[in-house]
């Protein structure tokens, strides 16, 4: 065949596009290669054809290039007894892989793609994806060198061998779109790994994401609503709830690293007794729910910027939320007070809170501003000044070691 000839019909009616290059059928499936530098393989495209085709043999599709960039894109169905997709570019530049429809393997892998270059190796998936005994999608570079993979709208991967998504040693940014769905793990592995789970993507069966063995990997959900467990991730040095997400964090096992909520408004809410082993900021449009509808303790281990809302206040008084480091910023801590049994929620600070600028405000949980006791609201065991907290609707500070307040000095 020649390396200009589109919509080629191959026997069982399969048919490719191809750019440049060579294209055969070998041992059933179809292969496009560049046997030599005059002959660069630069695309393999079934998209271009219109109607819906398919493909198959024991690789659906099977592209190599020795060129600079390599593209792959499909359209309609395709299957692979072994690998759906075998993409290896051992050229300088970028290898995309595109796949805009279903396709299934009984073994191997779904997407195998190397990308031997400098450049990027793209993977785009529409559509579902049902794989064998191997993973669904593997990205291999080498190190220091990125993959994007990006499940898009309606895409699905559903893999027997539980690896829905894999990476190497290279760094990684893996997107899960609303309306994608996945089952299984996302393995990572070493390099700076990226995950980003939009609101709407689901992922309850999902068994582990796992950001490996760097220290700068990265979790993001953005829009999203959901409970996350510690035990399903695992490896991750940085927790972001983004752009209007709501996440229940019911297990901190694993540890999420520096946990953010940024571009609010966010919530991260935490049941009582859970400890996050990093640091918690918390910017001005989100909230942190502490021990929220449960009676308790929850600790951070790090340092605490808050210049949104720590939420102690739920109707229960006695909660109590404890910063392993220091407290910084502008922001607000709502507590309970029950006048009547003598109970508060407290802020407690292991290290400096000097510099900070947080507003208590107050709660009663039941009794009445007429009976006259001392609450502590708030301890700092660390450097502190007189202005760090203030009673929102108080007048009433005073800097011994711990903020003590009176009704009297109270306007509820
Ligand atoms: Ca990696
Ligand atoms: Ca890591
Ligand atoms: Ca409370």
């Amino acid at each position: 065949m020649s390396n200009t000839e589109q919509g080629a019909n191959l026997p069982g009616n399969r048919a490719i596009l191809l750019r440049g290059g060579r294209m055969a059928k070998h041992k059933g499936q179809i292969a496009s290669y560049a046997p030599s530098p005059g002959r660069v393989l630069s695309s393999v495209s079934t998209t271009a054809l219109g109607a819906a085709i398919s493909l198959a043999g024991r690789h659906g599709i099977s592209a190599s290039n020795r060129g600079t960039d390599l593209s792959v894109e499909s359209t309609g169905t395709v299957t692979g007894s072994r690998h759906v997709k075998f993409a290896s570019n051992r050229g300088t530049g970028n290898l995309t892989v595109d796949v805009g429809d279903a396709i299934s393997t009984n073994d191997g892998y779904g997407i195998h793609a190397r990308n031997y270059g400098s450049g990027i190796l793209s993977v785009s998936l529409s559509g579902s994806f049902e794989v064998g005994s191997e993973d669904g999608i593997e990205t291999l570079t080498n190190a220091g060198n990125l993959s994007v993979i990006e499940l898009r709208q309606s895409a699905s991967v559903l893999s027997a061998s539980d690896e829905a998504i894999t990476n190497n040693e290279g760094v990684s940014q893996v997107g899960l779109a609303a309306g994608s769905a996945f089952s299984g793990a996302v393995l990572l592995y070493d390099g700076r790994d990226a995950l980003m789970i939009e609101g709407g993507a689901d992922i309850s069966a999902a068994t582990v994401f796992d950001g490996g063995g760097a220290t700068r990997d990265t979790l993001t959900f953005s829009a999203f609503t959901g409970t996350l467990g510690g035990t399903l991730s695992t490896n991750w040095e940085s927790l972001t709830a983004d752009n209007g997400s709501t996440l229940n964090l019911d297990n901190t096992a694993a540890g999420f690293g520096l946990v953010t909520a940024q571009n609010g408004p966010n919530e991260i809410a935490m049941g009582s007794g859970l400890n996050l082993g990093g640091e918690l900021q918390i910017d001005a449009t989100s909230n942190f729910l502490a021990s929220h509808a449960d009676m308790g303790n929850v600790a951070i281990s790090g340092d605490t910027f808050n210049d949104g809302l720590i939420r102690l206040a739920d109707g229960q008084s006695g909660d109590r939320v404890t910063v392993g480091g220091d407290l910084s910023g502008s922001g607000s801590v709502t507590l309970d007070v029950d006048f009547a049994s003598g109970t508060n929620d407290r802020i407690i600070v292991s290290g400096d809170s000097a510099g900070a600028r947080q507003r208590l405000h107050v709660r009663i949980a039941s009794g009445h501003e007429s009976t006259l006791q001392n609450t502590t609201l708030a301890v700092v065991s660390g450097k502190r000044t007189a202005s760090d907290f203030r009673l929102a609707d108080g007048d009433f500070v005073a800097n011994s070691g711990k903020l003590r307040s009176t009704q009297t000095h109270m306007r509820f």
